[in-house]
């Protein structure tokens, strides 16, 4: 029988890329899903929908005509760039990634290859595209455009659309001809530097079409990373699953994406969202993993933020304002998880992250076996008490810790600590 290749694996991300390294320290980065479906808000005629708010048109099998009639009043004077940017700035994100166009067609730049675009299908009239893109720019943040390459609900020959448009008569190549590629193009033309282009959902390509439609667009952006689902293991990293983060520790440049809430696109009636304290383990356990965590947030149809986004991703901030360090530019922690929370690198530094506080204050680590030359709380100068008993180290812990969510210690060594961790390479 022929056997299945391991799911956590590397695939695209082994290749050396020195592009990628601004990525693997950057950790932290920030979603953005805003099209027309962010004015429907999960609701279209009298069904309310939950999660994967962008995903409406499809589930209401909404006719293309009638849906495209959203962009008549989608006008978004709540967009603050500047505003925006800040507070992507003051949660401690590196970069960056705004949907240009999802799968229902309608692209939120200014774009020549169509008129169910921003500028020429809404009262709204302006591309706000590139005011984030300088926005970001401004607040030394990466800036990147997420791309459905192959998806397209509004094309009779884009991917997907089976409700109005017979899949006999689609012609894929088509649609990359006429609307992806050149779009792409535009993208990566108009906007200065980018930091990334994410596709998703590939298909309708061989590989051999993929690699020159890849050649085509390296050609304007030599240093441009481009994510992993722009199909056939092409990618520059590797994203895993929507909402997916691996067992264990996984080599070279990866991501995990996460929504705020249950859903991309906004929708009006979730207020699922994860608190500052999730997001923070979610963070720490992806950096664990050696991975970066990229955030989702959903703007409404207004160009406004849900109020929870905004004030949970400044509490994030705060807390990487303060253990930073054992976040950025760190690598996965050489134990595997403990009881008591995870552990990230860096050379002589393991940093541990306590998600919860141990019974007796007692810190107890299975796994060290380098020389560990002091132990203390980050951002503090006093150091702690710690023994050994067999292959344990015990840590004593004061009674309080400075930060119930995540308060990170950390651990300075001299010479080799063994990678236990059962990292895939
Ligand atoms: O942009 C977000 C998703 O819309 C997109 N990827 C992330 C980043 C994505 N496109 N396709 N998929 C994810 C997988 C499709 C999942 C589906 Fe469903 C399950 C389609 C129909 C059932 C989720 C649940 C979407 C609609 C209902």
């Amino acid at each position: 029988a022929q056997e299945m290749p391991d799911m956590w694996t590397t695939g695209a991300n082994n290749k050396a890329n020195p592009n990628l390294e601004w990525f693997k320290s950057a950790k932290f980065g920030l979603f953005i899903h805003w099209g027309l479906y962010s004015k429907l808000g999960g609701k279209w005629k009298d069904s309310s929908y939950y999660g994967s708010g962008e995903w409406i048109m499809n589930r209401a099998k909404a006719p293309a005509a009638e849906y495209a009639k959203v962009a008549q009043t989608f006008n978004p004077t709540g967009f603050n760039a500047e505003q925006w940017a800040e507070i992507a700035k003051n949660s401690g994100v590196k970069y960056l990634v705004i949907t240009a166009k999802h799968h229902e067609g309608f692209s939120m730049y200014d774009s020549k290859v169509t008129d169910f675009d921003i500028v020429d299908a809404t009262p709204y009239k302006k591309d706000p595209m590139k005011e984030l893109a300088a926005a970001c720019r401004k607040q030394n943040i990466q800036f990147g455009f997420y791309y459905s390459q192959f998806l397209d609900w509004h094309e009779p020959n884009g991917g997907g659309n089976k409700w109005d448009f017979k899949e006999a008569e689609k012609d894929y190549q088509q649609y990359y001809r006429s609307k992806s590629v050149p779009q792409l193009k535009e993208l990566l033309t108009n906007y200065g530097k980018l930091g990334i282009v994410w596709f998703d959902m590939p298909g309708g390509l061989t590989v051999d079409q993929t690699k020159i439609m890849i050649d085509s667009l390296r050609k304007l952006q030599p240093n441009c990373l481009f994510s992993s689902r722009v199909g056939h293991d092409l990618g520059d990293y590797r994203d895993f699953g929507d909402s997916e983060v691996p067992p264990t520790p996984i080599a070279g440049a990866w991501e995990s994406i996460y929504t705020h809430n249950d859903s991309w696109g906004y929708i009006q009636h979730d207020l699922n969202f994860k608190s500052p304290r999730d997001i923070i383990h979610l963070l720490s356990n992806v950096a664990s993993k050696g991975g970066n965590l990229m955030l989702n947030v959903g703007p409404d149809g207004n160009g406004r933020w849900p109020e929870y986004s905004i004030k949970y991703l400044l509490e994030t901030g705060k807390w990487l304002k303060k253990y930073g360090e054992s976040i950025y530019g760190t690598t996965y922690g050489l134990i595997p998880a403990q009881p008591w929370g995870v552990t990230t690198s860096k050379p002589g530094k393991l940093y541990l992250h306590i998600w919860q506080q141990p019974d007796n204050n007692q810190l107890k680590i299975a796994g060290i076996n380098a020389n560990i030359t002091s132990v203390r709380i980050l951002g503090t100068t006093q150091p702690l008490a710690w023994k050994k008993i067999g292959s344990e180290t015990i840590i004593q812990l004061p009674a309080t810790l400075p930060d119930a969510r995540n308060t990170v210690l950390i651990m300075e060594y001299k010479g080799q600590q063994q990678d236990l961790s059962q990292l895939h390479t």
